[in-house]
């Protein structure tokens, strides 16, 4: 992505609710694509790609886009019990962690962006992580989710290699897929996030209506700990 990509609506957006940058946690099941999603955005490897099942991102690191929004790349859930429960409890303590922001100030993570896999059909470990993670310890108003993967939804079929996009009928199940995955979240979870925009990290297919939804849906005020 540009870096300046819609930076007015951006700064619009953070004067009206007072502080900037806005710092972005990214969440999901390992392999679903977070680090090759932040690396979609910034247009370069600025994160560890993992091949496999080898999750290759182990702390938690944060990457300025731009002067007005920070991502913070982070482990995947789904891979085994125990290194989960450690995982969970550093993502936890993410959400409440305090770091200095440079200019004095100390901030949040304001928002979390939730990647899913958009060639799986299992979202147990989504649910998981919003029930046991990320509800009970953040506002669920700050919550998106995202749908990765698109070119392989279909298991590689109807995706149009020379357009980098999706043929009329993978467009069909994408859309349906981002429509459901809303609808099943919210009756797991009990969060209704704007519907999933669907991209493909890999392909760097509908990268900017990625930033287009955060963008749409910055919170209006800085986040405040939930005690
Ligand atoms: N086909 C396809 N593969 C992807 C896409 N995004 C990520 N991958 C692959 O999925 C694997 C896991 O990606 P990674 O970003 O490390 O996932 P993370 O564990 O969530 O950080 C890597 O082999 C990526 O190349 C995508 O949009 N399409
Ligand atoms: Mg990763």
């Amino acid at each position: 992505m540009n870096k300046l990509y819609r930076i007015d609506d951006i700064d619009r957006n953070l004067k009206s609710a007072g502080f900037r940058p806005l710092d972005i946690l990214v969440v999901g099941g390992t392999g679903a694509g977070k680090s090759s999603t932040i690396n979609a955005l910034f247009e370069k490897d600025v994160v560890e790609v993992g091949r496999g099942y080898e999750p290759k991102t182990i702390n938690i690191d944060s990457m300025e886009l731009n002067e007005f929004i920070r991502f913070w790349d982070s482990p995947g859930l789904g891979d085994d019990v125990t290194k989960d429960k450690h995982y969970s409890s550093d993502l936890i303590d993410s959400l409440y962690m305090d770091y200095f922001k440079g200019d004095g100030r100390y901030g949040l993570i304001d928002m979390v962006l939730v990647i899913l896999d958009g060639s799986g059909k299992d979202m147990g470990t989504t649910y998981r992580l919003l029930n046991e993670v990320v509800v009970p310890n953040f506002q669920k108003d700050r919550i998106l989710v995202a749908v990765n993967q698109a070119d392989v939804a279909m298991k590689g079929r109807h995706w149009n290699e020379r357009k980098n996009c999706p043929d009329s009928v993978l467009l069909e199940f994408l859309e349906e897929k981002a429509a459901s995955v809303r609808n099943r979240l919210e009756e797991a979870t009990d969060v209704r996030v704007p519907i999933p925009v669907f991209y493909s990290a890999e392909r760097g297919y509908n990268v900017e209506k990625l930033l287009d939804m955060i963008i749409d849906n910055m919170p209006s005020e800085r986040r405040k700990l939930m005690i």
